[in-house]
């Protein structure tokens, strides 16, 4: 039936696309003509590698929108080098990744209408939940000898798996199968459970106190997703998960020990800034607030933040704050109070306020801020400051987040930095350490892709020193090798960065000694494919960063 519906939608899609082109007039001719098995091929290409940055419908977010009147004004050249090459503003380059055909198929793609896929609602989410071990058949304690503190969740990004890594040994203590090119990994409270969200909207839990840590329970919460976090206020730890859909746009909120769904709620509405209907607000970074019984949800393309209180979910209550388009990653600044949420497109980070449960401030700064959770470290000047780098330019904005004892500082850019490039993903430090890494991953340029940025913070004005970790994996010479996500040891003593290659290629993970800055071990392992995203147990659980 599906496959019948989607047929029918591709088929009649070329039509379709010159009609709406011809009924809006924004465009004369019509769009390159597809077969319906070409259509399909591109459908799913642009799903897979395409959508996340902009959008199923394509209007755009942390990437351009891409709809028609825009691409069949750009041609088939330009977005043929542009998919190609990549620009330094954050576009990767696709060439290694695709191949010609794909990427000429993806160019006919774009200058059709985007097919709308279908909603997925509690009677499709009940269809995929699954309790593969009941609670009752759980252990009551921890039934291993694993150090759970220094345990790492490995993302292996296109198998589709999670490696658990033991910090100590450097080895891999178990590979579980997870959803389609797995995202994220978070914590519950107790530490006890993991919940690993893939592309394709699945959660699997993980229970670490296993005799051997493995899946106790999985379910899809909707077709593609990026976030998933459980509650952490005092009183309802591990009782409930949440996970953010990015189609259809939704979070589900759900039974934290067996992923039983309780709550769908829809997040499309109006735009933050001209109140215009979005059909397509995703949703993006979740974190668990310390100061009430509410998940703090990012809604991307409306630019709003919402703070959903568990504590009746009969009774809903959320409150919805104000931001920027588009809300992407974020953290905590280091009192776990304000939320530091990363507006991408909008070149702002929103501070939001967890305990007076509103906008604290809107701070201006470099182009397309991308922090992951970011870094707190007390600036000499400046007293407590919360960083960013960024996918749009080299530059690191520091943050001030004291307003007490630094009130001059506070929610401002107190300084900036200048990193290796743009094209960062990610900035990383540890309460214990004296280094902030920074890595470039989507630079085009292989140097700086390949190589991690450290700044010493005792000497910031020195500027920066590159480490060749790709180099130091000692790979050879085949595929991109990118690096990428510093994640740092339950004692913040190391530093663990992955080389990420294509699925084909070899990968590895580089460990760094933080106070040497020297390389400590290099893991090594057939299972390691597309390793990126690390997930440090104790870091993970107590957002150490
Ligand atoms: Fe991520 C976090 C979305 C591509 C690795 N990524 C996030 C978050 C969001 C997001 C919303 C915040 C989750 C939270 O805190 O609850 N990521 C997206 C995308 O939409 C995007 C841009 C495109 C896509 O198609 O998915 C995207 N992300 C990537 C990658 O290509 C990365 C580099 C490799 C990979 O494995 O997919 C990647 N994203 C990560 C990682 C985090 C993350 C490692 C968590 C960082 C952390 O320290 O917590």
């Amino acid at each position: 039936m599906k496959n019948k519906l989607s047929s029918i939608i591709t088929g009649a899609s070329t039509l379709l696309a010159a009609t709406l082109i011809a009924g809006t007039g924004f465009a004369k001719q019509a769009p390159p003509a597809m077969t319906d098995h070409e259509f399909a091929t591109a459908k799913k290409i642009y799903f897979e590698r395409c959508a996340g940055c902009h959008g199923v419908l394509r209007k755009g977010a942390t990437g351009k929108p891409l709809t028609p009147e825009i691409t069949m004004d750009h041609g088939n050249d330009y977005l043929e080098g542009f998919i190609t090459y990549g620009s330094p503003a954050g576009m990767p380059n696709w060439e290694e990744t695709l191949s010609k055909s794909d990427i000429s198929l993806l160019v006919k793609y774009l200058q059709h209408p985007p097919p709308q896929p279908p909603e997925f609602g509690m009677k499709e989410i009940m269809g995929t939940w699954n309790v593969l071990v009941p609670v009752k058949n759980r252990p009551t304690r921890k039934m291993n000898n694993l150090d759970l503190d220094n345990l790492f969740s490995v993302t292996l990004r296109d198998a589709g798996e999670v490696a658990l890594i033991d910090g100590h040994s450097k080895k891999i203590v178990k590979v579980i199968k997870t959803g389609y090119a797995v995202h994220i990994s978070r914590m519950s409270s107790s530490g006890r459970y993991l919940y690993v969200v893939g592309r394709d909207a699945k959660v699997v839990l993980i229970d670490l106190w296993m005799r051997s840590p493995s899946a106790v329970a999985e379910i899809k919460v909707g077709m593609e997703a990026r976030s998933v976090e459980t509650s952490k206020y005092k009183g309802w730890e591990d009782k409930y998960a949440v996970a953010g859909a990015y189609w259809p746009p939704q979070y589900v909120i759900m039974d934290g020990d067996t992923l039983k769904p309780i709550k769908i709620v829809a997040t499309r509405g109006n735009t933050v800034d001209t109140q215009e209907y979005h059909p397509e607000p995703r949703v993006a970074a979740i974190i668990a607030s310390h100061e009430h019984p509410d998940f703090i949800i990012n809604i991307k393309e409306t630019g709003k933040v919402l703070m959903v209180d568990y504590s009746d979910l009969a009774n809903l209550s959320v409150t919805t704050i104000d931001a920027a388009r588009f809300l992407h990653d974020g953290g905590w600044d280091s009192t776990h109070r304000y939320f530091m949420s990363a507006a991408n497109k909008s070149d702002t980070i929103a501070v939001i306020n967890s305990k007076t449960r509103k906008l604290e401030k809107l701070v201006k700064v470099g182009s397309i801020p991308h922090p992951g959770r970011g870094a707190n470290f007390i600036h000499p000047d400046f007293g407590p400051v919360w960083a960013t780098s960024h996918l749009g330019d080299e530059s690191i904005s520091m943050i001030g987040t004291d307003p007490i004892n630094h009130p001059q500082y506070a929610w401002k850019v107190a300084g900036t930095l200048e990193g290796a490039g743009g094209g960062s993903l990610f900035i990383k430090t540890h309460p214990r350490s004296r280094n902030i890494w920074v890595d470039t991953p989507l630079n085009p340029d292989t140097d700086a892709s390949q190589s991690i940025a450290v700044f010493d913070l005792d000497n910031l004005k020195s500027g920066y020193k590159v480490l060749p970790i790709a180099k130091w994996a000692n790979l050879g010479s085949e595929g991109v090798q990118r690096v990428v996500q510093p994640e740092y040891n339950a004692d913040g003593s190391e530093v663990w960065f992955s080389v990420w290659n294509g699925a084909k290629q070899k990968s590895a993970i580089v460990v760094v000694d933080d106070k040497t800055r020297k390389l400590k071990a290099v893991i090594k392992d057939s299972r390691l494919i597309t390793p990126t995203g690390k997930f440090n147990v104790l870091n993970t659980q107590h957002d150490v960063y």
